[in-house]
């Protein structure tokens, strides 16, 4: 993705741009996944809302939020993707398991952004318990998938 460099009067505040020729790839955690399912649908559904095409987003599940690294550089290595959302959950548990999960995808993800040169999105929920994660996938704190979302569609307005 070539940086599109524009003027302060070209400049929009909200940053939206026309996404309805971009293509983004989703990839999805299935642990948790009645969590991930959810960000996954408020994801589609916003990227829709935008004016992204059905046809122009492509799903991959990877088995837990750690394999999401792999994924989303499995579909921004793919030259057509302009962006790509990762969507994960992981829960703390009693065991450092989340540490190491939680630093290795955000890392990994940075790096497949730096790697490819495009936007890639942590769409990871990384609460204390299942009830925190409810909240952030359609509960009384919205839907982080929503939010990961319009993430992808302003780093495109860049
Ligand atoms: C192993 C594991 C644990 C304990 N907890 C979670 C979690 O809360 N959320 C999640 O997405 N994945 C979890 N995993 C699975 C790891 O992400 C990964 O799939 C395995 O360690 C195999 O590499």
């Amino acid at each position: 993705m070539a940086t599109n460099l524009k003027s302060l009067s070209q400049y929009s505040e909200k940053n939206i741009v026309d996404i309805s020729n971009k293509k983004f790839g989703i990839v999805v955690s299935e642990w948790n996944d009645q969590i991930t399912e959810s960000l996954f649908s408020a994801s589609l559904e916003t990227l829709l809302k935008h004016g992204a095409k059905k046809d122009n987003i492509y799903r991959k599940n990877v088995p837990g939020s750690f394999e999401l690294t792999l994924g989303a550089q499995w579909l921004a290595e793919i030259e057509e993707i302009d962006a790509v959302i990762c969507l994960g959950c992981v829960i703390q548990g009693e065991t450092r398991h989340f540490d190491f999960i939680c630093d290795a995808v955000a890392h990994g993800i940075t790096n497949v952004g730096l790697k490819y040169n495009k936007p890639v999105i942590f769409g990871v929920l990384t609460p204390d318990t299942m009830q925190q994660a409810l909240d952030r996938a359609g509960g009384k704190h919205g839907n982080k998938g929503d939010e990961a979302a319009i993430t992808a569609v302003k780093m495109l307005g860049f």
